[in-house]
């Protein structure tokens, strides 16, 4: 059993997220990745915008940034042009990677550049108090779309997929286990690699659309959600009111820091010859 306390700033405690916030859950199966594979804690830099879920370096005891709204993959890329033998992990809200962040979001998976980055997608604006993300489904109720969004929302698995991304998951807080291995095999991955994690926020999205607790919400992904495997057995129909989970993108490609690397190398050599 893990000693999720060697990873944790006790002093930080207690945490901000509200009861049933699936947050606290999507933080401990990354420390249990992490512990698995092994890494010692200064070899990982953690860093975020702003956000609830963006909260997260500050509760772990890794090397960590907090940063402005929108902008952890950019910070994130930086850390990694000046220090590639670190593990950069991103940790980021569905609104903070994929509005105000949307284009780094897609700019870092068309290089490639070698981060994981873990989306708590809770389809909403937590800490602002429930704006409309773009991932809010439409139909469904936010502070701004008090009937209900009109506007569809964004896939932003199918988003980094698209833009060329090495690894690209969806999980979900109930299949906690699938997503410890989601996880695991993402900070692995070289390149750019995304798993996006369906969590509740039963404050600023689950009480306006009337969905009960936390748990109920977790039921919700339960009842809602198909592997990719069983989601090829099904007709459009039956997936109509279905997400679907597991691994979408497992691919080789060349590496941003590599590639740069390489050049700066071959013309430093070219250089000296002449
Ligand atoms: C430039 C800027 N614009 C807006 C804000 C206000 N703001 C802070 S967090 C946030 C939304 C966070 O939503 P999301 O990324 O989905 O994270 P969650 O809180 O749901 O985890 C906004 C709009 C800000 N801090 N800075
Ligand atoms: S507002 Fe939502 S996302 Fe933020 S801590 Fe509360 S439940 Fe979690």
């Amino acid at each position: 059993m893990i000693d999720y306390t060697k990873y944790l700033r006790i002093s930080k405690f207690p945490l901000i997220w509200c009861a049933g916030c699936g947050n606290g859950i999507v933080l401990k199966s990354i420390l249990r990745a992490i512990d698995k594979i092994g890494w010692a804690k200064d070899e990982i830099c953690m860093v975020s915008g702003i956000g609830c879920s963006s909260r997260t370096p500050g509760y772990v005891d890794f090397n960590t940034l907090h940063t402005t709204h929108g902008r952890a993959i950019a910070f994130a890329t930086g850390v990694k042009m000046a220090k590639p033998e670190l593990h950069v992990i991103v940790v980021t809200g569905d609104g903070d990677a994929t509005a105000i962040g949307g284009n780094h979001y897609i700019h870092a998976a068309r290089r490639n550049i070698d981060m994981t980055v873990v989306i708590f997608n809770n389809n909403i604006y937590g800490m602002t108090g429930g704006q409309v993300s773009p991932t809010t489904p439409m139909g469904m109720k936010a502070s701004t779309a008090p009937y209900g969004s009109v506007e569809a929302s964004f896939n932003i698995s199918g988003l980094a997929e698209a833009a060329g991304a090495s690894f690209v998951a969806r999980g979900t807080v109930y299949h906690v286990f699938q997503l410890d291995k989601l996880i695991e095999r993402a900070l692995l991955k070289r390149g750019f690699s995304v798993v996006e994690v369906l969590t509740p926020c039963p404050t600023a999205y689950g009480r306006r659309n009337r969905m009960g607790t936390g748990v109920d919400m977790i039921r919700w992904q339960k009842e809602h959600t198909v592997s990719v495997q069983e989601a090829g057995k099904l007709t459009p129909e039956q997936l109509q009111d279905k997400i679907i989970t597991g691994v979408f993108v497992d691919v080789d490609r060349p590496e941003y820091v590599e590639t740069y690397q390489k050049l700066v190398q071959s013309l430093r050599e070219r250089a000296q010859k002449h």
